[in-house]
């Protein structure tokens, strides 16, 4: 049996990065024999950046519903709230004696944001969240966290805090490893193909889960994009290559097989295609989503269980760890 947890943060509205890099893969996978699967809401992670209360609770319950639409069954997976488990704090304190600011320092995450975030936005919080996701998945013996590679270097520095403490204190944590989505992909900004696409971003940077048909098809057609108009992926060719990944993921195309039906086309004619591709997919899934989201006490319900199923195993770890550290 293999336990799989891994988590969303609602710092934004969901984009199709999360969608392709993470969440699609969580659905695809729960049909695994004898896997058991944690997905939670990482909402004592999304405050590491600035967050308004109001906002931070509706996307909460909106990344719930969104789980729920792409096909994680509450049946298959426990969906759980971050917050709602005191362990993961609680845990994080303790793990925090187990890594140095050196290897935290490291972190590329935490340096892209305090870059971004000036000098007022470098907080405690922010350098310390590696620390908080190794307590999410070690608090529940996790064997893999499925990730985008963007959160690869953290699930590595978690192995590092487990296997510390196992050699100090004796076997107690599970070593866990990150597994990619099928594609490994992922998702640049539609507007600088350097930096991921984050729900965190500018608007023209990235496509929703909610966008609307008319914005999805206007954004792709701004996408940027070079100058020599050739449908073809490469290393040297950034944008287009992303627009390619996106394509080949919304059709179940194969890169080659788009890449040739679009040889003798334009930028013009496949930004086109593919806004209507994109928001033709994601349109399907909006109507489930606002059926499932206008549903609240369904809503309530599964993640009402899924913190109870959670907590369970998660304060049964702590207490070991606490006996073990002298600290019952
Ligand atoms: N662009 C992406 N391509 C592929 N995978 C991605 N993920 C996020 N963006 C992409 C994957 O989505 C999962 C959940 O991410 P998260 O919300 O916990 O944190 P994140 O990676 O920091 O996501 P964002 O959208 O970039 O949020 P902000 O802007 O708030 O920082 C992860 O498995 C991640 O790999």
């Amino acid at each position: 049996m293999k336990r799989i947890v891994s988590g969303i943060k609602p710092s934004g509205d969901l984009t199709i990065g999360n969608y392709l890099g993470a969440m699609k893969g969580w659905a695809d996978n729960q049909f695994d024999k004898g896997n058991e699967n944690f997905f939670f809401i990482a909402n004592l992670h999304a405050i590491t950046v600035k967050q308004d209360p109001v906002l931070l609770k509706k996307r909460t319950l909106d990344i719930a519903a969104w789980l729920l639409t792409v096909g994680v069954d509450p049946n298959r997976s426990v969906i759980f709230i971050q917050s709602m488990i005191p362990a993961h704090s609680e845990i994080c304190w303790i793990l925090n004696n187990y890594v140095t600011m050196g290897e935290l320092g490291k972190m590329t995450q935490y340096k892209d944001k305090s870059q971004k975030s000036g000098k007022e936005g470098q907080l405690a919080g922010l350098f310390d969240y590696p620390v908080l996701m190794a307590g999410d998945v070690l608090l529940y013996d996790a064997d893999e966290i499925p990730v985008g590679v963007d959160q690869v270097q953290h699930v590595e520095l978690s192995r590092t805090i487990a296997q510390r403490f196992n050699n100090q204190h004796g076997e107690t944590f599970r070593i866990p490893k990150a597994t990619l989505s099928k594609t490994s992909a992922k998702i640049m900004s539609l507007s600088n193909a350097s930096e991921k696409m984050s729900k965190s971003e500018s608007g023209d940077s990235y496509i929703l889960l909610e966008d609307e048909p008319d914005t999805i098809i206007r954004k792709f057609k701004r996408a940027v994009t070079d100058s020599e108009n050739k449908i073809s992926y490469g290393k040297d060719k950034p944008e287009i290559s992303n627009l390619l990944t996106i394509y080949s993921e919304f059709s179940g195309k194969k890169i080659a097989d788009i890449e040739n039906e679009y040889k003798d086309s334009g930028y013009g004619k496949f930004k086109t295609d593919l806004g209507e591709l994109v928001a033709g997919k994601l349109s399907e899934l909006q109507k489930l989503y606002f059926e499932i989201r206008n549903d609240e006490v369904r809503l309530a319900n599964v993640i009402t269980e899924g913190n109870s199923n959670a907590g369970i195993i998660a304060s049964e770890k702590m207490s070991l760890v606490k006996e073990k550290l002298g600290l019952h």
